[in-house]
């Protein structure tokens, strides 16, 4: 089967023509705070969950946690530089919670809010937009302790944590995105467990789900009320969710696992509303108990932007009883009320992760985001893969990555010739960094780093990109 997101072999005449972007559109890449920073202990940063869940033998592989990751925090200038030289427009990052208000209560920490402040200057100095995502995963340790996102209370202490950086920020960064993929923190960290802080529950999961976005709408009103001129999103990671055959029963597979995938999170956020059928394959999980009157309006306070994390398609299938379950869905599971639906690889080229290649199913994402939800504009704030990278004579050729880059940016044209009103497209990553419970084995960088001497060597993809940027758009092949 050929790969759809190579380009043609050697010898075929390749006719795809050349692509060029919207004016203005923001081509940028994004880190995460916990992936990148390292520093873990110093400037008066405390636990977060990560920490906490890193350090818990058998949590991550190979033991790996988040203390020195890409020492980001001590190589804040060169990393920068590095960022001017590759011509990004723009830098998506995110605080780190604990950083900037150790426990998750009281006053801020200036210090760690110095850290940020020195970083967004560099990056104005160096004509890059900062992207600031307020919360990527990194709870502050004693906000789980009295509870973590299933209890009400951290919604508001989201909230406070959001003025605290406004108030210091908001001066100078214009690009606000409140939660970064709410359905991880809420159904990998509460359902399955395999991220931070690894508990198991499917009620925790549905109730971790709405105080995220209860707490996402009251930093939306605090961020506004701090900076009106901010332009504020939230990024929720989605996929096409595909029945594997017409059998009724595997499109009413697909209808639940797109339930919970992507309609528990875009139908309040953008129309207020939880779906009737969500709520029906929930009710054995949860009877919606902790929803109060005035939630979906907090949760659906009218945004600027919405961001898109793409990364691949769900296929799946209704349940068999003589299947044997796929080792990562297995429960505790991450799709609560719907354990049973089976997740089916198409034999389809897949990334380090195993994930299917699709890129196609980026401008079935988009134009639904659109055409089903919205006029706001819309940013890819993620999109990207692992594959395993060799270092040769100092050099990383990553075709594999750039291949992904390409179909993927082509997909994004094909969505703006569609009608989709996007504006913007962040590589993840920028470096190859801790990703999560896979440690520092899957790297998802444009720029490659040892992590014992945290020499970045640009990869064959980061030098292709700047090339994107530079022409705005994509060459003749
Ligand atoms: O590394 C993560 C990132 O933190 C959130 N989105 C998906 C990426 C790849 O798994």
């Amino acid at each position: 089967m050929s790969n759809p997101a190579s380009p043609p072999a050697v010898g075929v005449v390749d006719d795809r023509p050349p692509l060029t972007f919207p004016p203005g559109f923001l081509w940028g890449a994004a880190t995460a705070a916990y992936q990148i920073e390292g520093a873990a202990a110093e400037g008066g940063r405390t636990p977060s969950i990560w920490d906490t869940f890193s350090h818990t033998p058998g949590r991550v592989v190979e033991g790996h946690t988040g203390d020195v990751a890409c020492d980001h925090y001590h190589r804040l200038g060169p990393d920068v530089a590095l960022m001017a030289e590759l011509g990004l427009k723009s830098y998506r990052f995110s605080v780190s919670w604990p950083r900037v208000q150790p426990g998750g209560t009281g006053p801020a920490n200036a210090e760690g809010l110095d850290f940020y402040r020195r970083l967004v200057d560099e990056l104005l100095g160096h004509g890059i937009e900062p992207w600031l995502t307020l919360y990527h995963w990194d709870l502050p340790q004693p906000l789980e302790d009295v509870g973590g996102w299933p209890a009400r209370d951290t919604a508001a202490r989201f909230a406070d944590y959001a003025t605290l950086v406004a108030d210091a920020l908001g001066d100078r960064v214009r690009y606000w995105t409140t939660l970064n993929e709410p359905w991880c923190s809420a159904f990998l960290g509460y359902g399955s467990g395999v991220h931070a802080p690894g508990r198991s529950d499917g009620a925790d999961a549905v109730r971790a789900g709405h105080h995220l976005m209860l707490g996402h709408g009251l930093a939306v009103q605090a961020l506004r009320a701090a900076r009106p001129t901010a332009e504020v999103g939230v990024t929720v990671n989605l996929y096409p969710v595909t029945p594997a055959s017409e059998a009724p029963a595997d499109v009413d597979a697909a209808r639940r696992i797109d339930g919970l995938a992507n309609r528990f999170f875009l139908d309040p956020l953008l129309r207020g509303s939880y779906p009737a059928d969500l709520m029906a394959d929930l009710a054995k999980v949860t009877d919606f108990g902790h929803v109060r009157d005035g939630d979906l309006a907090t949760i659906s306070t009218p945004l600027d932007v919405v961001g898109v994390n793409y990364y691949s398609r769900h296929v799946v299938a209704a349940p068999d009883p003589d299947a044997e379950p796929e080792p990562y869905w297995r429960a505790p599971s991450c799709w609560p009320g719907s354990e049973d639906v089976r997740f089916v690889t198409r034999g389809v080229p897949v990334t380090d992760m195993n994930w299917e290649i699709d890129a196609p199913g980026l401008v079935e994402t988009l134009r639904r985001v659109h055409e089903e939800y919205t006029d706001l504009p819309l940013y890819v704030t993620e999109n990207g893969s692992a594959f395993v990278d060799e270092v040769v004579d100092g050099q990383v050729d990553d075709a594999d990555r750039l291949a992904y880059f390409d179909a993927h940016l082509r997909a994004a044209h094909e969505a703006i010739e569609a009608g989709v009103p996007l504006r913007g497209y962040f590589a993840w990553s920028l470096m190859d960094n801790f990703e999560w419970a896979w440690g520092y084995t899957k790297r998802f960088g444009m720029v490659h780093v040892d992590y014992d001497s945290q020499v970045r060597i640009p990869k064959s993809s980061a030098r292709w990109y700047a090339e994107v940027i530079r022409r705005n758009g994509l060459a003749a092949q």
